[in-house]
């Protein structure tokens, strides 16, 4: 399997446990902090909410991982992807994609076979 298939097989599993493909999600952590939108990305480290201290990785608003365009979210999420934790950032996905079956997330997007 092509290795850009296998990555999008990681991310649409994580992305479907951290928010069930819900663009709009905002969870609160014990913290004070919060993760945004559909990859659920904290507050702390990547985006400022305005209200907790954060380092702003990403270099955007929280309110921007919010929207139904997901092009700036795809961009902050590759950032964390980087750091040496990789997918393992999210906790839903060492709970429920790592080192399952995840052939599921791709079948029908007819891709692989050309
Ligand atoms: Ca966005």
């Amino acid at each position: 399997m092509a290795p850009s298939l296998r990555a999008a097989q990681q991310r649409l599993c994580m992305a479907f446990h951290e928010s069930r493909f819900n663009t709009d999600m905002v969870d609160h952590e014990a913290d004070g902090s919060t993760d945004n939108g559909i990859f659920q990305i904290n507050s702390r480290q990547w985006c400022d909410d305005y209200r907790s201290s954060t380092r702003n990785l990403c270099h955007m608003h929280c309110s921007d991982l919010l929207t139904s365009n997901i092009n700036d979210d795809i961009v902050c999420a590759m950032q964390i992807v980087q750091k040496p934790r990789g997918m393992g950032a999210w906790l839903a996905w060492r709970k429920h994609c790592e080192g399952h079956d995840l052939s599921q997330w791709v079948e029908g997007c007819n891709v692989g076979s050309r």
